[in-house]
C-alpha cells in the first residue's frame, strides 16, 4: 500500500505481520492455504460461468474470489486468488489448469533447447493481477493482511518437466542428476519469472508473500541443498528489500525444515507431520512458524476439530517458548475441496477465543 507521496506504507499492525516479525499481535493470526476455492459454494457458483485461468487474469473476479473466505471466516489474511502456473502462462508458456487434475503443460520441457526457449515474464503481462491487488487493498480494511505468492523454482520445474502433476518426479530428478547444466539453466529462468511475479505483487502493495515449494519434500536434503536451495535463496534475496515477511512452505519437508528456512524465509510453514515445537528445534530460533492442523481432520467432527485446534495453539505457544518469534495458525496443507466451510469458520472462532 502507498501513501499520497507514493512511499510504501508497511501495515505492521496487522496481526499476521506482527506475528511474522516478532511484534505482539492483537490476536493469534489464522488463515488457511487454499481457503479460496472449491470448498466454497459461492466460488463454485462463479466458476460455473468462468474458466480457471480466465478467472485468474480477471481483476474483478480475482478480487471477489479472494474476498469470499475473508467475509465468511473472519481470517486474518487473504491470499491472492491465483495459481503457481499463472506467471508461466503470462510469460507465454502453453498450459492449462484442468478440472480434477491441475496444471497441464502442452509441451513438457525436457531438453536444453526447450529450456532455452523459456521466456521472461514482462510485468505488463500480469497487470490485471496488480490491478486486483489494488482493488483488494481498498476492500480489506486495516486488520486483514493480503498475502501474495508464487511457486518456487523447483515446484514449477517439476510441472514443466513432468507435464503435469506427478507421483514420483522421475523425469525431474533425471534432469537434475543427468544434466545438471540444463537443470541449473531451467531453475535460473524460473527464478527470474518468480522474482518478476513477486515484484509486481510487492509493488502493488501485498503485505506478505508466500513462496510455495510444495513438492520439495520429495527430495533428499543433499539434493535440495545442491539443486534447489541456491535458486530459492536468490528469489527470496531479490525480494528482501521490500521489507515484508517472506513465508516459505512445502509438504513433507520435515527433513528439509532447516535448509528451507535458511534460504531466506522469515516464516517457515510446517505440515502436520512435525509438531511446531520440534520444527523450531530443527530450524533454530529467530523465525516465526506457520501451521499445522492436518486438513483431513476437519472431516472428523466438531469435538476432534476443537481438540486439534487447541492442541496446535498450545504447540504454537511451546514453539514460541522454544525460540520462534511468533505463530501463524494454518493447516498443514491446503483446504480439501470437500471440507465443510462452517468447520473452518468455527475453527477461526476457537483460535481467536483462546
Ligand atoms: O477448478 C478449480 O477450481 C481449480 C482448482 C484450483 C484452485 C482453486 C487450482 C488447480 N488452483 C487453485 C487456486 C490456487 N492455487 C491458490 C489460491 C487459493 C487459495 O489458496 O485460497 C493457490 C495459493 C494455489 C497454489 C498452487 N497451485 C500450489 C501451491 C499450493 C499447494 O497446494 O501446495 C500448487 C502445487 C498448485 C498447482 C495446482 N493447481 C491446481 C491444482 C489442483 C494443483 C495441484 C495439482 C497437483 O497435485 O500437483
Amino acid at each position: 500500500m502507498s501513501n499520497a507521496t507514493g512511499t510504501r506504507v508497511h501495515r505492521s499492525n496487522l496481526p499476521l505481520v506482527a506475528a511474522a516479525t516478532g511484534a505482539n499481535p492483537s490476536r493469534r493470526p489464522v488463515w488457511f492455504m487454499r481457503q479460496a476455492g472449491r470448498s466454497l459454494p459461492e466460488y463454485r457458483a462463479i466458476r460455473a460461468d468462468h474458466g480457471m485461468l480466465e478467472s485468474c487474469f480477471d481483476a474483478e473476479l480475482v478480487c471477489e474470489i479472494t474476498m469470499q473466505p475473508v467475509r465468511r471466516h473472519d481470517v486474518d489474511a487473504a491470499i491472492l486468488f491465483s495459481d503457481i502456473v499463472v506467471p508461466l502462462k503470462a510469460a507465454g508458456i502453453d498450459l492449462d489448469i484442468v478440472a480434477g487434475t491441475g496444471p497441464v503443460i502442452a509441451e513438457p520441457v525436457r531438453s536444453p533447447d526447450a529450456v532455452s526457449r523459456i521466456p521472461r515474464l514482462e510485468p505488463a503481462a500480469v497487470g490485471s493481477i496488480a490491478r486486483a491487488i489494488e482493488l483488494l487493498l481498498g476492500e480489506l480494511g486495516d486488520q486483514v493482511a493480503l498475502i501474495g505468492f508464487a511457486g518456487a523454482p523447483f515446484t514449477l520445474a517439476s510441472y514443466l518437466i513432468e507435464g503435469g502433476p506427478s507421483r514420483n518426479y522421475e523425469r525431474t530428478k533425471a534432469m537434475m542428476h543427468g544434466d545438471p547444466e540444463t537443470w541449473a539453466e531451467l531453475m535460473a529462468r524460473l527464478a527470474d519469472i518468480t522474482i518478476a511475479f513477486l515484484r509486481v505483487q510487492l509493488e502493488a502493495g501485498v503485505d506478505a508473500i508466500q513462496l510455495f515449494d510444495s513438492w520439495a519434500g520429495m527430495l533428499s536434503a543433499a539434493d535440495y541443498q545442491r539443486f534447489v536451495a541456491p535458486h530459492s535463496a536468490r528469489v527470496l534475496a531479490e525480494v528482501a528489500g521490500y521489507g515484508v515477511p517472506r513465508i516459505h512452505f512445502g509438504v513433507g519437508t520435515g527433513e528439509l525444515l532447516a535448509p528451507m528456512a535458511h534460504v531466506g524465509a522469515d516464516v517457515i510453514g510446517v505440515d502436520w507431520r512435525v509438531p511446531l515445537e520440534e520444527a523450531v528445534r530443527r530450524v533454530g530460533p529467530g523465525k516465526a512458524v506457520q501451521g499445522n492442523l492436518d486438513p483431513t481432520l476437519l472431516f472428523a467432527g466438531p469435538d476432534v476439530v476443537d481438540a486439534e485446534v487447541r492442541r496446535v495453539v498450545a504447540d504454537g505457544d511451546r514453539a514460541i517458548a522454544a525460540g520462534a518469534v511468533g505463530h501463524i495458525f494454518n493447516l498443514g496443507h491446503g483446504v480439501l475441496p470437500g471440507t465443510d466451510p462452517d468447520v473452518l469458520t468455527r475453527a477461526v472462532e476457537v483460535i481467536h477465543g483462546l
